[in-house]
């Protein structure tokens, strides 16, 4: 078995008020042991606001500012101007926001922070919908699945639209560094956070983040989920620093959608058609990811010319 070589130190504590189970909590221990005490977080509106416990308890070992849930792009440019002023070079900003705060209701103010070149890290923590409020459909929730707003009655058969891709949409921006992470793999997961925290310029960071009530699956079930999730192909971990792509995570076979699938009540009204036809977009995806790894690999250094001589026509 592989052995675990994460930070020791732990900035969430015991006494926060998340779900068992909690992917988004998972997270959020393992961002922080990467970033480290010297890190401020703006967090909207969203179920975390709830698990950090209200003012003025707090289960988390780092400043915290509450934002509205819109706001966390411009929060942080402004807590990273703030810093500046403050001569705090040392100090990580990080916006920490649901996929509901992020991909829908935030992406104005996170495409501005993007564009703007802000010193910063956005994470968004993808539970697939609003969470807190009752697990009403995001933008990210996923084509096919339950929520309270997109119901299995009749013929309605879940949510109608695929889900929003947001990494597409934050390398639009030509971002510093954007990676996705997965708290199934915490290595990786802290090794591309301290990656972000390192860089400078607009970071992004997309964390899978299984939600027992909302996904409709059984607590202790969270991490073998996450898992699946990438061994699938469904949530591929990579990384993407100044454009060149990089996989972290390679699996040889990818293993049948359906695993991942049966395994969550929002699927449960799926028939086998519907189960073929995310295995074929799967394996497109994944198969898209390959192709643009290889198209964005830098490429080799030109030979050196020999000594005395003209280098050979290309
Ligand atoms: C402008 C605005 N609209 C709606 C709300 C109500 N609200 C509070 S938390 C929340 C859900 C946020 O979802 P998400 O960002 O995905 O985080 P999650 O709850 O899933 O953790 C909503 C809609 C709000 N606070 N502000
Ligand atoms: S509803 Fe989901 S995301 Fe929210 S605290 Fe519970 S498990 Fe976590």
């Amino acid at each position: 078995m592989a052995r675990l070589t994460l930070p020791a130190q732990e900035l969430m504590y015991r006494g926060h008020a998340a779900c068992p189970g909690c992917g988004p909590a998972l997270a959020m221990r393992l961002l922080l042991k990467g970033l480290g005490p010297r890190t401020v977080l703006s967090i909207p509106a969203c179920c975390w606001t709830v698990i950090a416990t209200p003012f003025p308890t707090t289960a988390l070992g780092v400043a915290v500012l509450d934002n509205p849930i819109e706001s966390t792009g411009a929060s942080i440019s402004g807590l990273r101007a703030a810093a500046d002023a403050l001569h705090l070079p040392d100090v990580t900003v990080v916006g920490f926001a649901g996929d509901g705060g992020t991909a829908d209701i935030g992406l104005q103010a996170l495409s501005g922070m993007l564009e703007r070149r802000t010193d910063a890290i956005f994470v968004m923590y993808d539970n697939e919908g609003y969470m807190n409020t009752g697990v009403q459909r995001s933008g990210a929730t996923p084509q096919g699945a339950w929520t309270t707003t997109t119901p299995v009655e009749g013929t309605r058969r879940g949510k109608r639209e695929p889900k929003k891709e947001i990494m597409a949409i934050v390398l639009a921006h030509r971002p510093a560094y954007a990676a996705t992470v997965n708290p199934a793999f915490p290595e990786d997961f802290v090794r591309k956070v301290e990656t972000a925290r390192d860089v400078r310029g607009p970071r992004f960071l997309h964390a899978l983040a299984p939600c027992p009530p909302g996904w409709r699956f059984s607590s202790e079930e969270t991490i073998d989920l996450g898992r699946l999730a990438t061994e699938t192909g469904l949530f591929p971990l990579y990384e993407v620093e100044e454009g060149v792509y990089r996989i972290t995570r390679r699996a040889g076979t990818l293993k049948p959608v359906a695993e991942y699938v049966h395994r969550q009540g929002r699927f449960r009204h799926w028939t086998e058609e519907e189960v073929e036809e995310l295995q074929a977009a799967t394996r497109a995806g994944w198969e898209r990811l390959l192709r643009r790894e290889q198209e964005t690999a830098p490429s080799l250094p030109p030979p050196t010319p020999p000594i005395g001589g003209t280098p050979a026509p290309a």
